[in-house]
């Protein structure tokens, strides 16, 4: 089994200070935030960006300034999303790419999300391959149910996806698959030999699918884009509990968690 990576998505675009006070916002925060997840065992953030009124933003200028200050303090694998929030166009959400960070995410399908629907139609996944492959970043395909790793092979059979792929199984979305063992086991079945995966469970699905990634050999996404509370009822105090929590359990289970660097050479980033 390789070493584990953790990837910490510290803020996401849905989640407010109303929801989880220590939700970080500014550049600063966000800086700060990634800084405490490396310490805690983390080694690649996923990155989404806010105006200081909380609101989510896809200005690649907000983006620079977080990744700035968190590449001054560490070496993490910076992820930025092309999700954005709900509603966001093609054109707002691939602002990141110039930046030419190391990975970004890739949703390879359409969903719903909650009241609303995440849009990912054909031509979105098509372009947004496209952009990434010619800014040499390499994709996180987000799968929030099982059709959409069939979808990324499309891309693969076109030219615009390369392998070994890297996935992230997006769990417990409500409108997506539900985040059950069963189903992880399904999905982690259902990509090709050789690519990696993480999960990315919602909510109270986190620690256990993050637990079953652990003893299965995949890799695992946590932090309060996903999930604001340490148990049942009580919020969780930073992204960095969830991360050293997470890193306790691959103790636990003798499974190494891996640096940035470890985590790299895993991903065939480099
Ligand atoms: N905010 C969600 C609608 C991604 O980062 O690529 C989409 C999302 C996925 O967060
Ligand atoms: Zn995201």
């Amino acid at each position: 089994m390789d070493k584990l990576i953790i990837t910490a998505a510290l803020t996401g675009a849905e989640v407010t200070r109303e929801d989880n006070p220590n939700l970080p916002i500014t550049p600063a925060e966000i800086a700060a935030a990634a800084y405490d997840c490396y310490r805690a065992g983390a080694s690649m953030v996923h990155l989404h960006a806010r105006n200081d009124d909380g609101t989510s933003t896809q200005s690649a200028g907000v983006y620079k300034e977080a990744i700035g200050l968190i590449e001054a303090e560490c070496d993490l694998i910076i992820q930025v999303s092309t999700g954005g929030a709900v509603g966001m166009s093609a054109e707002e959400r691939l602002q990141p790419i110039c930046l030419k960070p190391e990975m970004a995410t890739l949703s390879t399908g359409s969903v719903n999300f909650g009241d609303d629907v995440f849009m990912n139609p054909p031509a979105y996944l098509e372009e947004f391959a496209k952009t990434m492959q010619e800014h040499g970043v390499k994709p996180e395909i987000e799968a929030f149910d099982v059709g959409m790793i069939n979808n990324a092979l499309q891309l693969v059979k076109k030219g615009l996806l390369a392998e070994p792929l890297h996935f992230d199984f997006v769990m417990g979305v409500p409108g997506g698959i539900p985040g059950t063992v069963k189903n992880l086991l399904h999905m982690a079945e259902s990509i090709p030999p050789g690519s990696t995966w993480t999960v990315a469970g919602m909510g109270r699905t986190e620690l256990p699918l993050g637990t079953a990634a652990v003893i299965m050999g995949g890799h695992v996404r946590v932090g309060f884009e996903d999930n604001i509370y340490f148990t049942k009822g009580v919020l969780a105090e930073s992204n960095a509990q969830l991360v050293e929590r997470i890193a306790r359990v691959a103790e636990i289970h003798s499974r190494p968690v891996a640096s940035p660097d470890e985590a790299r050479e895993i991903l065939k980033l480099r």
